[in-house]
């Protein structure tokens, strides 16, 4: 499938394939998985982060939703330029309090105990393999405001610090060659993948704060990953296993219906 394949080919990607994303956008709103979301608006617009327009108010977001669904040739040259940069914001523009969202309640969010978790890494990498949180601490930290755009239809913005996971990848000896990076989680068997070239671009990091304090458990302690140029859902928080991998590794909403490419 063409979502599968490297950056250089993803700027074609839509154009070829646009219609089959649109009947997976249909197919969505029709799927079991929808009625999950409750009776929020399910639109694909959220991607509409990745065209780079200045979405610096949620009118001009909306405005962006809205223009998404006719997917004009337009829209789709810039949303899938590979090469584009997810927008950053200034402090005053953070969201406050930044929402929670997952597949369950935040009464059921999974605790995860900071002294015995270990990340592990498996697959297509030749280096460490298991990494305590005091490891991962001490990689070069950074951090960037951006917008987290949900599919069911909201956004918000927020500032994470961590590990730019280029570098993460890069000290895990991991091949940087294979086609995926998949991410599974503490939650209930939650996971999702990314193709390389997402997980090596410059603003993709591995979090573990959320507005200068530790990671929450709601926002994902230990750690999220912060794939700005992706939808919500590509963002996986509470990751305990990553593995590189040539395999399609799906996803818990792309294996119902979500469209796995989901961004730039
Ligand atoms: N482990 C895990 N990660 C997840 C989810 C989840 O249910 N479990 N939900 C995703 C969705 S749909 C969204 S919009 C964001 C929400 O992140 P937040 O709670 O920090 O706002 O987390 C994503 N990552
Ligand atoms: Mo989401």
């Amino acid at each position: 499938m063409a979502i599968r394949k490297q950056t250089a080919q993803q700027g074609t990607f839509l154009a070829t394939h646009g219609e089959s994303i649109i009947r997976d956008a249909q197919r969505e709103l029709k799927s079991p998985a929808r009625r999950l979301f409750g009776r929020r608006l399910l639109t694909l617009g959220g991607i509409a982060l990745l065209s780079g327009c200045d979405l610096t108010n949620d009118k001009a977001v909306n405005t962006a939703l809205r223009r998404i669904s006719f997917f004009n040739d337009d829209v789709q040259a810039l949303l899938f330029d590979p090469n584009r940069l997810a927008p950053t914001y200034p402090e005053s523009m953070i969201t406050r309090p930044f929402p929670f969202n997952a597949f369950y309640d935040i009464d059921d969010v999974p605790e995860v105990d900071a002294a015995t978790y270990r990340l592990q890494v498996s697959g297509l990498a030749r280096g460490k393999r298991t990494w305590a949180l005091d490891e991962l601490r001490a990689l070069p930290q950074e951090s960037q405001i951006t917008r987290l755009i949900c599919v069911e239809g909201w956004s918000a913005i927020g500032r994470w610090g961590g590990v730019r996971f280029s570098e993460f990848l890069r000290r895990a000896g991991a091949d940087t060659t294979a086609k995926y990076v998949s991410l599974h989680c503490a939650d209930y068997n939650y996971w999702t993948s990314i193709d390389m070239p997402t997980a090596l671009h410059a603003q993709t990091l591995l979090t573990l704060t959320y507005d200068g304090d530790v990671l929450p458990p709601k926002y994902g302690f230990p750690m999220k990953l912060r794939v700005p140029t992706k939808l919500g859902f590509k963002n996986p928080k509470h990751i305990v296993a990553i593995e590189i991998t040539n395999q399609y590794p799906g996803g818990y909403w792309e294996n119902q219906g979500y469209n796995w490419f989901s961004g730039s």
